[in-house]
């Protein structure tokens, strides 16, 4: 049986890859933080009384920006393979926490590479290092590639890169089967909902029933090229199943803008929207509705912008070249963009229903999304 260690495993990716190894018959450990309420919604269904007799799931408290306790949990664990999913992941919020997100996110992956050097793990550990396509920021060239060159545009790409070099330097000085893969965004029903796709499923959901007037967001001409996070974790576990160790881009190859995004979640409903206007005037406004059950007002404003959403520096277009990944892993994702939002959008609205059907039935529902 193989050992697996996931640092994040309380995370979107944390969770779907978790639940894909222990389908593998992996023993799959995991760190996570400790905080003042419950932060394992996403990986409850996995949790293992720890006295059954073949317990093959296991939390460990732990923190990237703790030296120690990294060297301890993996002199314990003994892991064959490590994926360092954890990370200060919000671009916006690395603008306000720049420090902590370098520590973490940059200083945290040497920890776990230094960590394997001083419990000589060098030849038994394989280590994934969670890197992003924020890494090609302002753009140089597209569709991006692994031969494409960064240039970083927060300091969250910032601290992503210092992890995706020290992550080559520590394969090339100590022979380490250490990987990066390069993750174009990916979402999911598990998505956090702060990140555009789910605000907007979200968002879209509450509308429709009734429960949100509007939803404010920032720049609407980003484009992102917008995968399932399903797809994204088996091509994690691919790339540290090849025979050596190498960098991989995981990506569509469609781009596609948070506009038009938006667009293909309230279609989903049966609602069709217009937009009007430009920069920070420009409104969605509603256009038709086509499903009787969610009967908006026609023109009713349901979107708008708001420059607290904007970056103090933005990554206008990404689109992936996932030719390497394809060939060499064999890998192809099975959804599409607008399988992905129905899935989004159809979690969201079963969410919103329960809360609308537990008030009707006199129940106080605390609102944890709110
Ligand atoms: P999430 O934000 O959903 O999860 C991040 C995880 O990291 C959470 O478990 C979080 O714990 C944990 N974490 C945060 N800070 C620390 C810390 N100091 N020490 C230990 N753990 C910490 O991210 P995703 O699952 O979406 O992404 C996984 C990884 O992939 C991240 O590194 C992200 O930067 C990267 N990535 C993501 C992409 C995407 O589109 N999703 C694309 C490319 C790269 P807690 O739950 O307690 O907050
Ligand atoms: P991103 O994802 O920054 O690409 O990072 P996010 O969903 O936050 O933003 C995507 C684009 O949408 C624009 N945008 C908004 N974004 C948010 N969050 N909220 C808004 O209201 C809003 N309005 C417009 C943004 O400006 C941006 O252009 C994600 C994270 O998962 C990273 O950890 C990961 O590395 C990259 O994807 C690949």
């Amino acid at each position: 049986m193989k050992t697996a260690l996931i640092t994040g495993i309380t995370g979107q990716d944390g969770a779907y890859l978790a639940e894909l190894l222990l389908t593998k018959g992996y023993s799959v450990h995991g760190i996570k933080r400790r905080s003042s309420s419950f932060n394992t919604d996403r990986i409850d269904h996995l949790y293992q009384d720890p006295h059954e007799p073949e317990v093959r799931f296991k939390l460990h408290y732990g923190d990237l920006s703790d030296s120690t306790n990294l060297i301890r949990i993996i002199q314990e664990v003994q892991p064959d393979e490590i994926y360092n999913l954890g990370a200060m992941s919000h671009v916006k919020v690395s603008f306000d926490t720049p420090e902590y997100t370098a520590n973490a996110d940059g200083i945290g992956t040497l920890r776990l590479l230094e960590a394997l050097r001083i419990l000589k793990l060098e030849g038994k550990t394989k280590i994934y290092q969670a890197s992003t396509s924020e890494l090609y920021g302002l753009v140089q060239a597209v569709p991006q590639s692994e031969t494409t060159p960064f240039y970083p545009r927060s300091p969250y790409a910032v601290a992503k890169l210092y992890a995706y070099w020290i992550t080559v330097n520590y394969r090339e000085a100590y022979n380490i089967f250490a990987c990066n893969g390069i993750l174009f965004n990916h979402e999911s029903p598990l998505r956090g909902e702060t990140f555009v796709t789910r605000k907007i499923t979200r968002g879209t959901a509450k509308i429709a029933l009734g429960l949100q007037d509007k939803i404010y967001l920032g720049n609407l001409d980003a484009r992102r090229d917008w995968g399932h996070a399903k797809d994204y974790v088996e091509a994690m576990w691919l790339i540290l199943q090849q025979d050596k160790p190498d960098d991989y881009v995981i990506a569509t190859g469609v781009t596609t803008s948070v506009r038009d995004f938006i667009i293909l979640a309230f279609g989903i409903l049966g609602i069709s929207l217009e937009f009007k206007g430009d920069g920070l005037n420009e409104k969605g406004y509603v256009k038709n509705c086509s499903n009787s059950q969610y009967n908006l007002e026609i023109g009713k404003e349901v979107i708008a912008v708001d420059p607290a959403y904007f970056r103090p520096t933005e990554v206008d277009l990404l689109i992936g070249d996932p030719t390497k990944a394809k060939t060499k892993l064999n890998w192809t994702p099975k959804y599409d963009l607008k399988g992905l939002v129905k899935e989004m959008i159809i979690s969201d609205v079963e969410i919103f229903e329960k809360e609308i059907l537990l008030k009707s039935a006199g129940y106080y529902v605390k609102n944890q999304f709110e």
